[in-house]
């Protein structure tokens, strides 16, 4: 158990330094420092659901997408494997074996998202389980003890991800309850103590829809509670970019500069480009891999639907400019043909590509920051890696 005995000595929490900032833009490059190792903002962040990176190991994880912290889900992980179980082995670090940072999200998207008949009040959300249709009650309180069993670095609190459209009153009402779950949270993490040796750090989350003064409402109210960094919520629920950028900026605006912002659930590479030029050092979405196992691929070059018959005979790399072991060893007339046959090694390749893509672009972002050009670079490759070829 040599290998997963692992970062015992990191005990000190959570830290955020602004190394650079973009003349043209509100770009900023960043260092967060937890206990799991250092992140290097701006950051995508790998959706790993259920404690995996769909298709995707650790090793790959590490050394061809150069991942720097993953993401865990508390509703999935507390249904499946269990919140007992994740205790027993001692975290999900050690379970599934990634020793690098990793940040849970809430439950508070998922509930929404997954389940039917959810009932929300002002205690917490009742909800039935999309696996087997049993019956559970999430309290903040409750979200909070079991971010603390799963262990990861960054915790998101309890929230009400508002759907689009969203009436005003429902928008503000939620966005108050919010606020009120967020005051519990914090509560209850003043409470406990972490489980496993090291210090966990929770994230708020700005709601309030598409309305500009419950975004500000909600904004002011996070910054007031001066947590070490904030999240944004509530946006590409289906509402159009330009509305989604407009909240991002009002929000970065009012959210403290030296605490790391996290938009979440976002996005596409165009989305990742503008809200980076608008203040947002994290993010967080399933694309690159959800669309990875459809056979949606992001490259360098553009997006490419590898099931189209125009790539069936293309034997040139996935993405030679990209570099990286799968992109440049397997044609993209190979993946095309595993992806048409719904062969695993399709899913596998076409997923550490497209991470290893978000990740380069996110770092390409950040050399240019710290280069002090980021606002030409975006302007040139922007409508290159969002065209369709
Ligand atoms: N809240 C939480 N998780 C989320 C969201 C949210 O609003 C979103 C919105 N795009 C994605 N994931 N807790």
């Amino acid at each position: 158990f040599s290998t997963l005995a692992i970062n015992q000595e990191y005990i000190e929490s959570m830290q955020f330094e602004v190394i650079a900032q973009d003349p043209k833009s509100k770009a900023r490059a960043g260092k967060i420092t937890t206990p799991h190792g250092e992140i290097l903002t701006p950051i995508f962040m790998p959706v790993g659901t259920a404690g995996t990176v769909k298709a995707v190991h650790q090793r790959e994880l590490e050394n061809d997408i150069k991942a720097q912290i993953i993401l865990g889900n508390t509703y999935h992980l507390y249904l499946r494997p269990g919140i007992e179980l994740l205790k027993k082995a001692g975290g999900l670090h050690r379970f599934n074996g990634w020793k690098r940072p990793i940040l849970t999200d809430s439950g508070g998207y998922q509930v929404y998202s997954l389940t039917e008949n959810r009932q929300i009040t002002e205690e917490g959300v009742f909800f039935k389980s999309h696996i087997d249709g049993s019956k559970h009650f999430f309290t903040p309180e409750k979200v909070m003890d079991i971010e603390r069993a799963i262990g990861a670095d960054i915790i998101m609190a309890l929230d009400e991800c508002t759907p689009y459209p969203c009436d005003y009153a429902y928008a503000k009402q939620s966005m108050e309850m919010t606020h009120r779950w967020l005051k519990r949270c914090i509560r209850r993490i003043e409470e406990t103590e972490p489980l496993y040796g090291y210090e966990q750090t929770l994230f708020p989350i700005v709601q309030g829809s598409v309305y500009k003064d419950l975004r500000q409402a909600s904004a002011e109210f996070v910054a007031a509670c001066e947590c070490d960094g904030n999240a944004i919520g509530g946006l590409s629920v289906g509402e159009p970019a330009e509305l989604m950028y407009e909240m991002t900026e009002l929000v970065c605006d009012l959210l403290p500069k030296d605490k790391p912002r996290y938009l979440m659930g976002v996005g596409t590479p165009a989305n990742l480009l503008e809200c980076i030029a608008l203040g947002v050092d994290m993010f967080d979405c399933v694309m690159p891999t959800r669309n990875a196992r459809n056979g949606m691929l992001f490259t360098t070059q553009g997006i490419i639907n590898i099931r189209n018959k125009k790539w069936q005979e293309d034997f040139s790399p996935i993405d030679e400019p990209l570099g990286g072991y799968v992109s440049t060893f397997y044609s993209k007339a190979y993946l095309r043909h595993l992806i048409m046959n719904k062969e695993i090694l399709g899913a596998q390749i076409a997923s550490v590509h497209n991470l290893t893509f978000y990740l380069w672009l996110v770092n390409q972002a950040r050399e240019h920051i710290l280069a002090g050009d980021f606002y030409e670079w975006k302007k040139q490759i922007l409508p290159i890696v969002s065209q369709r070829l």
